[in-house]
This record gives structure tokens, sequence and C-alpha cells, in this order.
């Protein structure tokens, strides 16, 4: 599994596993077009609050992931911004809750 994400928040997103590609199309006169097109990593976009790698469930593992980070921002050892779900800088309440909201959801 590929590393892991932030989480996506947007409303129109579709969770999953995403492969990062680039294409350019030829210019005029261009001969060389081997090199127009790149493909480089992957990307995973979750459930907001399922922030462990066992993505797809939101479980007590993502509740106690956030819970032993409460109250911690950056450059705190524990600082883990896929653990600030609203990334707003600092673990708190509000990640805390996001998690909750979605507790048990299998996707
Ligand atoms: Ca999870
Ligand atoms: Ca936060």
């Amino acid at each position: 599994m590929p590393g892991l994400a932030r989480p996506c928040i947007a409303s129109n997103c579709t969770y999953g596993g995403y492969t990062i590609w680039a294409y350019a199309w030829p210019v005029p006169g261009e001969i060389l077009t081997s090199d127009n097109n790149r493909t480089d990593g992957e990307i995973l976009v979750l459930w907001p609050g399922d922030i462990r790698l066992d993505y797809r469930k939101i479980d007590v593992k993502d509740v106690a992931y956030v819970a032993k980070r409460f109250g911690v921002s950056p450059p705190a050892p524990l600082w883990d911004p896929n653990a600030d779900i609203n990334n707003d800088g600092k673990i708190d309440t509000k990640d805390v809750a996001m998690v909750a909201r979605y507790f048990g959801l299998v996707y």
C-alpha cells in the first residue's frame, strides 16, 4: 500500500487510490514526444477520520490514534498532520469529533 495521504474533506471526492500522471500535448515541430508523459506516485483519498493505514474503515484504531495526539501541534514529536483532520494546525476536540462522527463506517 502506498504511503498515507492527507484525508480529503472536500465533498466531491471519490474515495480510493489514484495514480498521479500528466501528459503534455506535442507542440508544433516537436520531434521527441516519448517524454511527454509522466507517471509518478500514488495517492489515497480517504474518508475524513480514516487516518490509520488500515484504510477503508473508521474504527477504534483511528480514535486511539487521534486521542493519543490530543492537544498536539507542530513541532511536537507526536505531531502528525494526518490526525489534524480539519487542517487547522492543532489536534483537538474538532478532530476527535470528526473521527467520532464517522466511527464504524466501512467504505
Ligand atoms: Ca482506519
Ligand atoms: Ca485540527
